[in-house]
């Protein structure tokens, strides 16, 4: 189709089958994959398209108007755009089946050699790291197999089980395959184990349910706010989750009450079922600690996966922390780390030190017996739901606002998502505006994870410093008072 080795390829695909094998097939071809929110609007996918230099697109009939539309002008002409046909809806003309593919793969000889080396890049999914909007974050072959080798290699057997002529794990596969987690922490660990992989293209309760009351589930990947609804949604039942031996929660910070009330609410015995806590980064493939809970600390995201290196740095003075109960930024390195930003030599300098450490931007202390625990977050992102929310991606699209002179967004505690962002926002002279007509302007223009339903707030003063840097930090502590 024209592509050469090392070019980039935007998959825009919910967790469907196809979605593994567009991405194993990609890969195989040398291709790096980038991988796209599928429920990203146009201006969201155009984004990416651009930034990642995609060559060409593969998505599925029911988003492929939406994708489409982000291509033109975007892509080179006669890009492929690949749509996974579903039989009931129509696909744009100018596209290429992906059974297509399938069926001239079958005829083609297997790919010799693998066009690649271990140390380039394989995937671009995007972060937007401590600052600024989202960025390609290079992962090579080295920093996806190093991860899912170390993650095995720090849980004991009873986790990863590897399908035997006897057993097979059955897991759903609900986190989207979009971001490092569904990825590299879902796919393709339990692909390689042969575990049998529930595909699930979007979250709805009864759906949910359902994949539970059809299937012996045995593994399940979730993140907090799915353990919420485990722990209290009433179509929940213990024999849903009876079969589970193992769930995992990651991407965003777990009260620890939420894991005492749904042992609580199903009387479950923690023997039978293991929950593990994981922590880390898309920069760092992702994982990087994980809390196995020997101890039952919930809350703790337990020790450094095997070959991880963790240290704490103090803010102030910027030395090593090496006493517990001090709070400092949690660094870590590692064979999983990212090789850098794509094209971004400035965040990636500022990310990566020379030495190979990768800044998380989190602040975490650890406990009498070296447990450790995140605490807050030094950068600006927001998390909702365990997705990335940059804070100025949403500033830099309310300044486009005609009334709107300057504008800071800050996350602020949710029960049920985590967070969810707010914004404060100075108008210009003269100009008023309500909440709503603040909200009702980015409705559209994001995702819907991304609007600003921690409400909007008018303020005379938007907090800088000298240099003009948005000062959240400010802005949140005063939320906090
Ligand atoms: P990104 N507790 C608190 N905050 C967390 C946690 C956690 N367990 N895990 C991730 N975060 C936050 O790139 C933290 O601020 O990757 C971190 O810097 O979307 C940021 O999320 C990174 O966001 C697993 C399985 C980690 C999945 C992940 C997902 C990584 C999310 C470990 O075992």
């Amino acid at each position: 189709m024209g592509f050469k080795a090392g070019d980039v390829i935007a998959l825009v695909l919910p967790n469907l089958p196809e979605t593994a094998i567009a991405f194993l097939g990609s890969v195989e071809a040398g291709l790096i994959v980038t991988t796209v929110n599928p429920h990203y609007t146009v201006d969201e996918i155009r984004r990416q398209l651009i930034n990642s230099g995609a060559k060409g697109v593969i998505t599925n009939a029911e988003i492929a108007p939406v994708v489409l539309n982000a291509t033109r002008e975007t892509l080179p002409s006669k890009s492929p755009f690949i749509v996974i046909d579903d039989a009931t809806l129509p696909v744009p003309s100018e596209s290429i089946p992906f059974k297509d593919l399938i069926d001239r793969g079958k005829s083609l000889p297997p790919v010799p050699n693998h066009p690649w080396n271990f140390d380039d890049v394989v995937v671009l999914p995007y972060s937007s790291g401590t600052t600024g909007l989202s960025k390609g974050v290079m992962l090579s072959h080295k920093n996806l197999i190093a991860n899912i080798q170390q993650v095995k290699a720090s849980t004991d057997d009873n986790v990863w089980k590897e399908t035997t002529e006897t057993h097979q794990e059955i897991a759903p596969l609900l986190l989207p395959t979009f971001h490092i987690y569904g990825m590299n922490a879902v796919m393709l660990p339990n692909l390689k184990l042969g575990v049998q992989l529930i595909t699930l293209p979007k979250f709805t309760p009864q759906g949910f349910i359902d994949v539970f009351e059809q299937n012996k589930v045995t593994c399940f990947f979730l993140v907090p706010p799915l353990l919420l609804f485990l722990a209290t949604a009433p179509m929940v039942a213990k024999k849903h989750i009876e079969s589970i031996h193992v769930m995992t929660s990651g991407a965003a910070p777990l009260a620890g009450t939420d894991v005492e009330r749904f042992y609580h609410r199903f009387d479950i015995d923690e023997t039978k079922l293991q929950f593990i806590q994981g922590y880390g980064l898309t920069e760092s493939s992702p994982v990087t600690f994980l809390q196995t809970l020997k101890s039952k600390k919930y809350a703790s995201i337990g020790n450094p996966i095997c070959d991880t290196e963790a240290r704490l740095i103090d803010l102030s003075t910027q030395e090593d922390i090496v006493t517990p109960g001090k709070t400092g930024e949690l660094w870590v390195r590692g064979d999983h780390v990212m090789k850098g930003y794509y094209n971004n030599e400035e965040a990636t300098k500022n990310t990566l030190t020379p030495d190979g450490w990768l800044k998380t931007g989190d602040i975490a202390y650890f406990d009498e017996e070296l447990d450790f625990y995140i605490t807050d977050r030094l950068k600006e992102l927001i998390k909702v739901k365990g997705f990335q929310v940059p804070p100025a991606e949403l500033e830099a699209l309310l300044r486009t606002h005609p009334d709107i002179e300057e504008a800071a967004v800050i996350g602020i505690p949710d029960e049920r998502s985590g967070e969810l962002p707010r914004a404060f926002v100075l108008l210009k002279k003269d100009k008023t505006l309500k909440e709503k007509d603040v909200q009702d302007f980015v409705k559209g223009k994001v995702s819907e994870y991304k609007e600003l339903k921690g409400g909007v707030i008018f303020v005379d003063t938007i907090p800088k410093n000298p240099s003009g840097k948005i000062l959240r930090r400010v802005l949140k502590e005063q939320y906090a008072k």
